[in-house]
């Protein structure tokens, strides 16, 4: 394997969450499916991450003592941007096109043209940041859709060092992907890293496709767990690498003495009742609307179920700046309101609805409490909160109902019980097997998934990803003969994608 000089992590913000105090600023770190993934491995390997701090050129720069202290066993590098460029990048062009576009809601999107250009500026801005420092032996691993443009950018200031990017969220279907004005340029943006990583086959049979329909002259072949395109620069391996949590942690802190207690006190706080579990961030790609809609079919239908289980549903807030996730939390609040005001009685409310976030000790306690999961996006990329649930039911009594569209599910499919989640009708039959289930058909589930999730936990999917960038399949097996692309290859898991 190559040796490498330097880790350097770019994602939009950085790991952390700055707030200004009667005392100056201060640091905290941040939250959000990215940060549980890379922070462990930054603090295990160091090196530099490189990103938005989450505050604009307008606020002055009063706020870099504190960031220059901040930062666990890395170096956090900030990137600077004015008000302006993150409403037409962050707001606008990557969650106003790409995130609709890429989760199947086209008719969601805006593809205004200054959009885009402050897309592109910005990832000029970071690129900027990044080359100074780059150097040919360093590994830069770039992540997500904020920042596809940043290679091709790097490329073009002259870095040599071999780059790599992750999508954490689902590639469309042709279908959809040829629907965004500026396809061409995504895709060539793509095909500029040497390693592409994606979550599921599913994605990645959807980009190859994508690729040959828009790009119909390149050659793309298949070498062992690879997909490998031509370009005239060199090879672009893209290959299935689907993220993990830190199940020892996770698993670690649930079967603490202090968990043990907090699930004793939100037992006592909480009545009871069976718990189901939701935790999401305020977005319409977690199929809120819809789980809360089969929970109150599952609550006329099933007369049991009254008195008897509690919906507890934390909402993260987000991107409250975009008028969509806006309408969203107002059509939340009234249709809890709603199903609340028909089936409390004066000792029991069905859903415990909290917008807010908790500590990561109330989070661990919460997953050990809970009877189900239920994990419903309309789309997700990978969705760490199932996992993560099941890393902490470390007495094997949960049950997980996973949404089919989530790319866990192609982990998962086996121990959970999936839905789909646009069919309220049946979720809310899912949710009453999940309430109802045998106690040993429980524990034999949870036990299979539990073992499918320390088994490719986030350092598996780390060393997966960073061995491939290193020591490309090219390298690693010359001498075998490469196959056309079938398009059904799994990317070597063991699970069907
Ligand atoms: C993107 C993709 C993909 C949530 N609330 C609290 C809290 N969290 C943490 C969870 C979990 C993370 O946030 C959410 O991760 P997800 O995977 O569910 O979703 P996204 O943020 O949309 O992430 C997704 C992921 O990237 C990784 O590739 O799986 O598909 O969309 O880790 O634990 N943490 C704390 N308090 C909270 O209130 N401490």
């Amino acid at each position: 394997m190559k040796a490498v000089d330097e880790f350097t992590i770019v994602s939009n913000r950085l790991p952390i969450v700055m707030h200004r105090e009667d005392d100056g600023w201060h640091v905290e770190s941040g939250s959000g499916g990215l940060v549980q993934a890379m922070s462990p491995i930054l603090e295990k390997l160091g090196g530099r991450w490189i990103g938005w701090p989450g505050i604009c050129a307008e606020d002055g720069n009063g706020w870099y003592p504190a960031i220059a202290q901040a930062g666990a066993g890395f170096r956090l590098e900030p990137v600077i941007l004015t008000r302006a460029q993150v409403d037409g990048f962050y707001a606008g062009f990557s969650n106003s096109v790409i995130w609709p576009l890429f989760h199947g809601f086209a008719d969601r999107c805006d593809f205004k043209p200054r959009f885009y250009q402050t897309y592109d500026e910005v990832n000029t801005r970071f690129a900027e940041a990044i080359a100074p420092e780059a150097r040919s032996n360093d590994f830069l691993w770039v992540h997500d859709y904020h920042l596809i443009h940043v290679g091709q950018k790097l490329r073009t200031l002259g870095v040599d060092a071999r780059l790599s990017f992750f999508l954490h969220i689902p590639f469309p279907s042709a279908e959809n992907y040829t629907k965004l004005p500026w396809r061409e340029e995504i895709l060539e943006a793509m095909l500029a890293y040497d390693l592409v990583g994606l979550q599921t086959g599913r994605d990645r049979r959807n980009l190859v496709q994508c690729i040959e329909r828009l790009m119909p002259e390149l050659n793309i072949y298949e070498i062992g767990e690879m997909v490998v395109v031509e370009m005239p620069r060199g090879s672009v391996q893209i290959g299935v690498f689907p993220i993990g949590t830190d199940y020892g942690d996770f698993s670690r802190r649930a079967g603490s003495q202090a968990a043990t207690e907090r699930v004793a006190e939100l037992r006592r706080e909480i009545g009871p009742y069976q718990v189901l579990l939701g935790i999401d961030r305020l977005d319409y790609t977690k199929g809120l609307i819809e789980r809360f809609l089969a929970f109150e079919l599952a609550l006329d239908r099933y007369a049991e179920l009254l008195e008897q289980v509690v919906l507890f549903q934390l909402v993260i807030p987000s991107r409250e700046n975009v008028p969509e996730y806006r309408a969203l939390k107002r059509e939340l609040d009234r249709l809890v309101g709603r199903i609340n005001g028909r089936f409390s009685t004066p000792s029991w409310q069905p859903i415990r609805y909290l917008y807010n976030t908790v500590s990561p000790p109330d989070l661990c306690a919460l997953y050990r409490l809970a009877s189900a999961a239920l994990v419903t996006p309309l789309r997700d990329g990978m969705n760490l909160v199932a996992k993560e649930y099941c890393a902490c039911q470390v007495e094997e009594r949960g049950v997980l109902v996973l949404s089919e569209f989530a790319g866990a599910a192609a982990q998962l499919g086996e121990g959970a019980v999936l839905v789909n989640p646009y069919d309220i009708d049946a979720t809310a039959g899912a949710i009453y097997t999940a309430v109802t289930m045998a106690d040993d058909e429980r524990r034999r589930r949870m036990r299979a998934l539990r073992r499918r999730i320390k088994g490719s936990d986030v350092f598996w999917w780390a060393k997966r990803f960073v061995d491939a960038a290193l020591e490309p399949t090219l390298e690693r097996q010359v001498g075998t003969r490469a196959g056309p692309f079938q398009g059904d290859s799994n990317g070597g898991l063991p699970a069907a994608q």
